[in-house]
């Protein structure tokens, strides 16, 4: 099988997993959103910059009508407050069951919380944020988990086959959106983007992690743990990929410099300018009702 075959393979094994059993919690008779349901629409990558692609989208359900896979979580979603624990801004949760053994990796699950305050800490936003406890080693929607925790999971360093399939992928972030009966993406709020449900985000482990701030320099062999985790955060953020990708010294590299590049580019820890007015375009006004 070629690796092509493999990748769609992977991918249609990820669908199947999460179609059915997700539906919208109805608590009455009369609910508008009965019979909607979550299910995986995107997965945005972080490459290796030695390997042969920048980071990419992946669209899982590109069949969908009106194929607007933009999205963004909606502030008092009813369907995301039936299972985020009722709280109509965004529920964030870390899963410690499935850590790397990688020897200068001490302090993921630090991190993973870590790596959401950097984002929270931004003065132009406020996130309304809430940690929800969750069950570790919890399985995680992608793999057919029959319970929703948060709306952005953090379930750590999971084997997934999407990186057997694309073995230079350090992170990926998995976005499910909400669709109604007949299989289209909501928008209920009506601001243009189809509405997230949940978001989880997965580490691949086939590298060599740290999290000390020495190693991690791109090309060292090491890969630094805290900045693919703000990464992938920001992903978790409704934020996209950021900067021209390009090709020096044997290397992908990105232009300009940002936590949100496509590709690894060494230690960030904290936000580039771009990065911040990225975050604020999308979070300044939030709450929005
Ligand atoms: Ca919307
Ligand atoms: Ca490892």
């Amino acid at each position: 099988m070629t690796r092509k075959l493999i990748k769609v393979f992977g991918l249609f094994v990820l669908v199947v997993m999460v179609a059915g059993g997700f539906n919208h919690r109805a608590s009455e008779a009369q609910d508008p959103y009965a019979g909607h349901t979550a299910v995986v629409g995107y997965a945005e990558i972080i490459t290796d910059p030695a390997g042969p692609e920048a980071g990419r989208l992946v669209y899982l359900r590109q069949d969908l009508g009106n194929k607007r896979l933009t999205s963004d979580f909606v502030y008092g979603d009813p369907r995301r407050m039936a299972f985020n624990g009722g709280y109509p801004g965004i529920t964030y949760a870390v899963d410690s069951g499935f850590q790397s053994a990688d020897a200068n990796l001490a302090n993921e699950v630090g991190w993973m919380r870590d790596s959401i305050l950097v984002w929270d800490a931004e003065n132009c936003s406020d996130l309304a944020l809430q940690e929800n406890a969750v069950a570790p080693g919890s399985t995680g929607i992608v793999r057919g988990a029959p319970t929703f925790y948060a709306d952005l999971t953090q379930v750590g360093f999971v084997p997934l086959p999407l990186f057997v399939s694309s073995p230079t992928v350090l992170g990926v972030t998995y976005t499910f959106i909400w669709i109604d009966g007949a299989g289209n993406p909501t928008d209920i709020d009506s601001n243009g983007k189809a509405d997230a449900a949940l978001r989880e985000i997965y580490y691949n482990d086939a590298y060599n992690w740290a999290d000390n701030g020495v190693l991690g320099a791109r090309g060292s062999g090491y890969i630094d743990f805290p900045s693919v985790a703000i990464h992938e955060v920001g992903h978790g953020f409704s934020q996209a990929h950021f900067g021209n990708i390009g090709t020096k010294d044997g290397f992908l590299v990105a232009n300009p410099d940002a936590v949100m590049n496509a590709i690894y580019g060494g230690i960030r820890w904290q936000l580039t300018g771009t990065d911040s007015g990225g975050h604020c375009s999308n979070w300044a006004n939030w709450p929005h009702q």
